[in-house]
């Protein structure tokens, strides 16, 4: 056992080179061995230890779940909406049942705060099923009357085997996000949770036989991205993807697909900006702003990282960010006062460090933060900086992290340009009591979504997904289930 991977801490050769659990694939309703029969470490970033062994699975075990997948649908895509839906929902209610365990397993898997995986994550994967569980008990299709000749209707239908890779920040989260409408809809699939963090997937493969899911609807395989990852991605019997991660591993993923003309939603990486304006109600913007950059160690594509404060309100929202900052519990998540945990692997606190570094050559201020934490684990201080440009390469890129520039601004022309300035564009939030002045710039801002006096208020009927490089297609309420469906016209002459 044990390929090591970037999560592997390399400065940690004192520990114990060994497995808790021995993950499998999920595979036609049963526990498989990769072919290949190696494994892969899993690390608690917290504590740099071996947590698990997983399946580093490769284009021959995507094979058996994608037959397996296929093998399922013509059965699953019969099955009437409302057993669909009852099975969704039970799978809800386990989730329900096992809502610490999982929230426990989040946390050690990912490193973030337990308090977190208990409002957030788990949470929102049980929502994600019984949302979907319900949706498709009150869709309608549309018909067209040709004036007296034809009747057009439409028929939408499920496309067969979905293929569904999900990240490693909001591991149960964004994975049920994708499996839940791609089944409810009527397809199977082939699910990859990320390498980092399979733990919470495996368990739900458990809760699917709990559920009597029947065999094949759901499979789920581990491994890497460039092997498990891209054997999805490019298998033929795959007609649809649904990715979330890094913009550059999207790039791949489209590149994999478009030769096969495959359906695709890619929700990629993001560099949002936070707008203060000065007759913002400062009260409530300065924490959820705070809030907004450093929930998840800032971890979430829809993290704030780029504050912009207009001039008179500036001084006072750096302040708060400072005091913010520095209050914020750094800590062991499974501890239920921890605020900010560990990030996913060694390899992300460097790269973070390093943006941290060029913000200095960049003439940048690091108001506070800015060094790993002194102890056993992955941990990163909250980072605040000044002084930058909003065009130089720490304003630009994603750092995905617990680091927030914060950057003043003259009026409302300047701040949408600064806003617009980068290649992503997936959320925002504007702070204004001027309700003219926040539909302006809300029109204005180049993003999927504008969040107004607010950050992350999330109506899963919304669509969502990201302009420019942050994305390609919308999901969320019935886009989800129309991705996730082909649409047939049906004439019939009069
Ligand atoms: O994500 P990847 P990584 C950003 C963030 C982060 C960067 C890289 O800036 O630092 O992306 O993160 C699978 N074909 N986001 O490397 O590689 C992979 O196994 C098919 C933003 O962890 O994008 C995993 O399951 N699949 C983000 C998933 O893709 C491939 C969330 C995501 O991994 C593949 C995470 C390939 N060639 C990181 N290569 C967000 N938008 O929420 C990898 N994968």
């Amino acid at each position: 056992m044990g390929t090591s991977r970037s999560k592997t801490a390399a400065d940690a050769p004192e520990m114990p080179r060994f497995a808790r659990h021995k993950l499998q694939n999920f595979i036609n309703g049963e526990f498989v061995a990769p072919k290949s029969g190696r494994y892969l470490d899993d690390i608690n970033p917290a504590t740099e230890e071996v947590i698990a062994a997983i399946p580093d699975s490769d284009a021959g075990d995507v094979d058996a779940a994608v037959a397996a997948a296929r093998a399922a649908f013509r059965s699953w895509s019969l099955t009437p909406a409302d057993n669909r839906s009852r099975l969704l929902l039970k799978i809800a209610d386990l989730i329900e049942k096992n809502f610490e365990e999982l929230a426990r397993l989040e946390s050690a898997d990912n490193g973030k705060p337990i308090s977190l995986a208990r409002r957030l994550d788990i949470p929102r994967a049980i929502a994600n099923f019984r949302f979907f569980a319900t949706a498709i008990l009150h869709q309608a299709s549309e018909a067209h009357l040709t004036d007296s000749t034809a009747l057009n209707y439409t028929l939408r239908q499920p496309l067969g085997v979905a293929g569904l890779i999900a990240p490693w920040n909001l591991p149960l989260y964004l994975l049920s996000w994708k499996i839940a409408p791609a089944i409810a809809a009527g397809n199977t699939c082939v699910a990859k949770p990320s390498e980092m963090t399979p733990m919470t997937a495996n368990r739900l493969a458990e809760l699917l036989i709990e559920a009597g899911m029947p065999q094949g609807v759901i499979n789920i395989v581990h491994g890497l991205g460039p092997t498990a990852g891209a054997a999805i991605a490019a298998h033929r019997d795959v007609p649809v993807l649904s990715f979330t991660g890094g913009t550059a591993t999207g790039a791949k993923v489209a590149a994999a697909a478009a030769p096969l003309f495959k359906k695709v939603s890619l929700e990629l990486g993001g560099k949002n900006p936070t707008i203060i304006f000065a007759d913002a109600d400062l009260e409530e913007a300065i924490p959820t702003s705070l809030r907004a950059a450093f929930w998840n160690q800032g971890e979430i594509c829809l993290c704030g990282s780029r504050v912009f404060a207009q001039r008179p309100v500036f001084d006072k929202v750096v302040e708060g960010f400072f005091h913010g900052a520095k209050s914020l519990r750094i800590g062991d998540p499974l501890d239920d006062g921890t605020q900010i945990g560990a990030l996913i692997s060694a390899a992300h606190v460097d790269k973070v460090l390093g943006y941290v570094e060029l913000a200095r050559k960049e003439g940048g201020k690091i108001f506070t933060g800015g060094h790993r934490v002194e102890r056993r684990g992955y941990f990163v201080e909250p980072t605040v900086i000044t002084g930058l440009q909003s065009d130089c390469r720490v304003l630009q890129e994603e750092i995905f992290g617990p680091v927030v520039t914060i950057t003043p601004f003259d009026d409302e022309a300047e701040v949408i340009a600064f806003a617009n300035s980068t290649r992503y564009g997936l959320s925002s939030s504007v702070w204004t009591r001027d309700l003219q002045r926040a539909h302006r710039v809300a029109a204005a801002i180049e993003s999927g979504t504008v969040w107004i006096n607010c950050w992350l208020l999330r109506d899963l009927r919304v669509p969502f997904g990201g302009a420019k490089e942050s994305g390609v297609g919308r999901e969320g309420g019935f886009d989800s289930l129309e991705f996730f469906t082909e649409a047939k016209n049906v004439c019939v002459k009069l």
